[in-house]
């Protein structure tokens, strides 16, 4: 196996006997296959000049693929086995409607059983492309590609798609087969991967407000109360919602972890009065936390650490994009209904969850919110109480490094302000930072998607102070990644034009010397260094 599509990768290179994430080999080979099999329906798309209207089931099934190989999403190679078949036939009943177009291997390969799976995954992964600057191109677009899927994916869960979308992906897909690219066109190919993020987030942010309402300053417990508790992760509403609703009168409540947190924000999902608060931190504290919660938990995406109990595995489900291995896996039916009884019944079975904090944490600063507040904002820009805001939206992981985060957020001047989207919040959404005249210090727009938000807020305020180029303004883009949904949101800064990014802890393994000196050359990306040191660069003292 050979994979180096997250931050944590091995030795900063490339995990290539079995993922730091958990990933064993045999999983990492099915998912290059699903990949691979994704590229060939690209290629039949493209070629065949197919109508990408005409073809939801293949579309919405691309996007599931691609979700499924997000890092910590899915671990059941059973399950990945399946859609590999199922993609392969999809592909097949495709390429009846195109006539006399000669295809390549990704289209044309066909594969028995799982040994055979195996064999051809072994020589269509991120190694068989042998130039390692054209390599770290294609995958960074593949990547991209991912994140993309999986916004673009919680969306259409919610009833909202653009078709647009479906038919980049294909072109994208398909350009990564293409040996005759060059490597100015794959850079240009990057760069329009980031406009489509940015359609992809503005779809799902879309999505999420007009079903769930605009988020709004909302102040969430972290404590616990005497019921019996689901916990539920991820990032999917429609899951939520669902199990909300199935809980609701059943005496059992429900927990957010991790990235579901800014559920709470959302207008929506208060009138469920079992919806009882936050538990624990991101999603790697989740090896400690599971076990204290003591109740079911059920995935809806990742990030999903392998249990190290059998006790614990045995309280987790799984639904949509992610999987594992023996856990059971909630399905929707033709209407989109999943069915949570399980784990309800579970929940009723289990002891309330053990109390590990208390208090609360404020967020909801999403655009909707923050233009509400715009006049004290732009106040305080123009008085000089705010001197500088610090994007420091993205992911936290489990690596000591990230602890740069928290003393970051912690010497940062008082006249600071830090917008946050995605689970790298964890690392400093707890500290008492205060406010400036009533604006939080630490202002959380939501999920990793909700990065959109940022977006929007940093285009409002260059509306509003007249200036020509977003780079102008006062903000400073001090940026964690983690996963490949880190990705899309770096790719559609980078399309925004926005320069001067910080990215840490470490920089991508998969960028090659080359691609990373183009990164630093033309959009002025670094990565991070010592705190103070940091501090007084992005300050300009
Ligand atoms: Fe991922 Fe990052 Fe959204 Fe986290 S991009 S790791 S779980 O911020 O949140 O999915
Ligand atoms: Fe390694 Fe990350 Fe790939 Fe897992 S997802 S195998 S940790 S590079």
């Amino acid at each position: 196996m050979f994979c180096y599509q997250c931050q944590e990768t091995a030795k900063g290179t490339g995990c290539e006997v079995r993922g730091v994430c958990g990933k064993n080999e045999e999983v990492a080979k099915l998912q290059d296959l699903l990949i691979y099999v994704t590229k060939g329906i690209s290629e039949v798309v493209v070629k065949g000049k197919l109508d990408v209207k005409s073809i939801s089931e293949v579309n919405h099934e691309v996007l599931k693929s691609l979700f499924i190989t997000i890092t910590n999403a899915n671990f059941d190679g059973d399950a990945i086995e399946v859609q590999i078949n199922k993609m392969i036939g999809l592909r097949n009943e495709l390429k009846k409607q195109v006539h006399g177009v000669t295809f390549g291997d990704a289209a044309a390969f066909e594969v028995s059983d799982r040994p055979s799976m195996l064999e051809k995954a072994s020589k269509v992964g991120v190694l068989s492309t042998e130039n390692e600057d054209v390599r770290s191109l294609r995958e960074m677009i593949i990547y991209g590609l991912k994140g993309m899927a999986a916004y673009t994916h919680h969306a259409l869960n919610i009833g909202k798609e653009d078709i647009d979308i479906n038919a980049f992906i294909y072109e994208a897909l398909d350009a990564t087969l293409n040996d005759s690219l060059s490597a100015d066109d794959l850079v240009a190919l990057t760069l329009k991967t980031g406009e489509f993020g940015v359609k992809a987030m503005a779809l799902l942010d879309e999505a999420n407000t007009s079903k769930y309402g605009n988020p709004e300053i909302t102040s969430v417990n972290i404590g616990v109360r005497n019921n019996p508790g689901i916990l539920i992760s991820g990032h999917d509403l429609t899951d939520l919602e669902q199990l909300m609703e199935q809980t609701k009168d059943t005496g059992v409540d429900v927990y957010t972890h991790g990235e579901m947190l800014p559920a709470h924000y959302y207008p929506f999902f208060k009138k469920y009065d079992n919806f009882a608060g936050n538990y624990g931190g991101s999603w790697w504290q989740q090896v400690t936390e599971f076990e204290p919660f003591n109740g079911p938990i059920l995935f809806t995406t990742n990030c999903i650490v392998p249990p190290r109990s059998e006790e614990i595995r045995k309280r987790i489900f799984t639904s949509g994009a992610s999987g594992y291995p023996e856990c059971p896996h909630i399905t929707a039916d033709e209407n989109g209904k999943k069915d949570f009884s399980e784990i309800i019944a579970m929940a009723k079975q289990c002891k309330p969850p053990v109390e590990i904090e208390s208090g609360s944490i404020v967020g909801g600063f999403a655009h909707n919110q923050v233009f509400a507040l715009a006049d004290k904002v732009v106040d305080a820009v123009k008085s000089g109480a705010i001197k500088k805001f610090f994007v420091m939206a993205g992911c936290d992981g489990r690596m000591k490094s990230r602890e740069y985060y928290t003393e970051f957020a912690k010497k940062l001047p008082k006249d600071t302000v830090i917008l946050t989207a995605g689970c790298a919040k964890f690392r400093y959404n707890k500290l008492e930072l205060g406010d400036i005249g009533g604006i939080p210090r630490v202002l959380d727009a939501g999920q990793c998607n909700d990065s959109y938000s940022l977006v929007v807020i940093a285009l409002k305020l260059k509306e509003i102070f007249e200036l020509e180029d977003v780079n102008d303004l006062p903000i400073a883009y001090n940026i964690a990644w983690y996963e490949q949904k880190a990705v899309i949101v770096l790719l559609a800064l980078l399309y925004l034009g926005v320069k001067n990014i910080h990215l840490g802890p470490s920089l991508p393994g998969f960028l090659s010397p080359n691609v990373a000196k183009v990164l630093v050359e033309k959009f002025g990306i670094a990565g991070i260094g010592q705190v103070e040191d940091d501090i007084k660069l992005f300050m300009g003292e």
